[in-house]
């Protein structure tokens, strides 16, 4: 299916790259019916991007069905103000169509409303009635109690949409004015989530190498940083559990290390520490909730201590600042704190769908091969943008072809677990968001156009690429306070520590 072109040259994002020097990237955009074959690239121009074909890109739904999806009042990233819903249907439309989620009803045996807590109805609700789940007074309490201190992480999303709320334009990065802001109600450090994003690529990429080279490992791995796709996996395709990363996510792993790690070396008594994640995310509510990420109390043998204490979505900080009366745009900019505080670009560019692939396949090239990425590994441009499944392939000598793809939105991801199902997937690494755009169009981001436009995630989209571009790192595995945990505290990827504290495993 690949057209061959000669080196340096790129088309578009349908095009093919083929380099000469035994390493070849070939990249598509695959329009995929059902789990049938994929389509020829010239169908798929004619649209599959993270919607549905009947439906245009730009977000108008013609609505269906009217009325609303059921909110289970214990669920802990969503929940509706009955009083301001108006029935029009739009949060059905979208967990339908886009999450493929409400009418899906092929289920185990878990008793509950189904919800995997993406929060994108909270996008397309046009009278805000659903909202995220209020943590904000949990954060408040902590940060006016005098025995506790509060850090903050901050993913690696918001920086470039917060910024919308204080009168900046579209995509415009504020990260050293968020970083000030957390420090003026009153955090006593602040980590940076895309720090994280490295250590899980360390992690993430050691794992995905060791498997290419097991000829018993399962064919086929899954990155699991988004709770959405994980949650989503567990209920409609518990069978693939095998084949999931068992890498924690950037903030689980930063919970993890922030009271064990951090606190050793700054001297806190981790039970002292409150850990608050500001995510652009529901789901991360609830996968902070997961019994499972208590790596500090197995640790410290301290039962009942949380990895992370509270999560934000990016609107309650927002708010939280509003009370506050702080005016983002007029702060000066401010650092995070070191140990835990700087990022390579492919820690930034988790923020994009692609970007987590993207960056496990720039350090896998180096751990498999001990070279560096070559350019056209360094910027996977088939992984960018905004279609709905993209594919490219590697040529990694020593290990050979390596097929990977990329799903946006969860009617993506169910088209290629059915693929993967129907043995017609030829994908050694696959990356799956549950939000179209990946976090950037997460389910807690400023509700900036309603509904969410691709023009607004095009905007976030692009300024993350810039920002990874301009940073003098751009491997996780070069990141000097990457190599400084493994030296000093964790000793090398897969190490019975790192196991310990930065693998996890799911729940069928
Ligand atoms: Fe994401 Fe993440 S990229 S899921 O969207 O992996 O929420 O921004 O923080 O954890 O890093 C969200 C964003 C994160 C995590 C990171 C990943
Ligand atoms: Fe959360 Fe990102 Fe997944 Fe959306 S894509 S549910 S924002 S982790």
């Amino acid at each position: 299916m690949a057209e061959k072109v000669k080196k340096g040259i790129t088309l578009s994002r349908r095009s093919f790259l083929k380099f000469a020097g035994g390493l070849s990237v070939t990249g598509a955009v695959l329009g995929l019916a059902g789990c049938g074959k994929p389509l020829t690239p010239e169908k798929a121009a004619g649209g599959d991007g993270w919607l549905p074909t009947q439906y245009d890109n730009r977000g108008d739904f013609p609505t269906q069905v009217k009325g609303r999806i059921s909110i289970d009042p214990k669920n802990p990233s969503i929940t509706r103000d009955d009083q301001k819903c108006i029935l029009c249907g739009q949060c059905i439309e979208v967990c339908q169509n886009v999450q493929t989620v409400y009418g899906y009803y092929k289920l185990p045996i878990k008793n509950e409303t189904i919800c995997v807590n993406c929060g994108q109805c909270t996008h397309w609700c046009p009278t805000a009635a659903i909202t995220e789940v209020d943590d904000t007074q949990k954060v408040w309490e902590a940060l006016a109690d005098p025995d506790k201190i509060v850090i903050a992480q901050t993913a690696p999303a918001i920086r470039v949409a917060i910024g919308d709320d204080y009168g900046f334009p579209i995509g415009t990065n504020v990260e050293g004015k968020m970083v000030a802001a957390l420090r003026e109600i009153g955090f006593d450090y602040v980590a940076d989530t895309n720090w994280a994003a490295d250590l899980t690529i360390m992690e993430e990429a050691s794992e995905h190498v060791h498997r290419l080279k097991d000829p018993t490992a399962p064919y086929t791995m899954f990155t699991t940083c988004c709770p959405a796709w994980v949650k989503f996996m567990e209920y409609y395709y518990p069978e693939m559990i095998p084949k999931y990363s068992t890498s924690k996510s950037p903030q689980a792993m930063m919970g993890a290390m922030i009271k064990t790690y951090f606190a050793e070396k700054k001297g806190i008594d981790p039970s002292k520490i409150v850990s608050v994640a500001v995510m652009p995310c529901a789901a991360k509510k609830y996968e902070c909730t997961r019994e499972e990420l208590n790596s500090a109390a197995k640790y410290h043998n301290k039962p009942g201590m949380r990895d992370i204490d509270v999560v934000l979505t990016t609107r309650e900080f927002s708010e939280m600042l509003k009370m506050k009366k702080i005016d983002l745009a007029k702060l000066q900019d401010s650092d995070f704190d070191n140990l835990v505080g700087e990022a390579s670009g492919a820690g930034y560019i988790f923020a994009n769908s692609g970007g987590v692939i993207e960056a496990a396949v720039r350090t896998a090239y180096f751990l498999a091969t001990g070279e560096q990425p070559p350019a056209v590994v360094l910027d996977l441009q088939p992984v960018h943008g905004l279609q709905g499944i993209k594919e490219a392939t590697l040529e990694i000598p020593g290990i050979g072809e390596e097929k990977i793809a990329v799903a946006q939105g969860l009617n993506n991801a169910r088209k290629i677990c059915d693929m993967i199902n129907a043995g017609q997937a030829p994908w050694r690494l696959v990356e799956v968001m549950a939000c179209p755009g990946g976090c950037i169009s997460g389910g807690g981001q400023p509700r900036s156009s309603v509904p969410p436009q691709d023009r607004v995630r095009e905007k976030r989209i692009e300024a993350v690429y810039k920002i990874d571009k301009s940073m003098r790192i751009r491997l996780s595995h070069e990141n000097p306070e990457i190599k400084k945990i493994y030296t000093e505290f964790l000793g090398q990827p897969l190490s019975e520590e790192a196991e310990l504290l930065l693998h996890t495993h799911y729940v069928p």
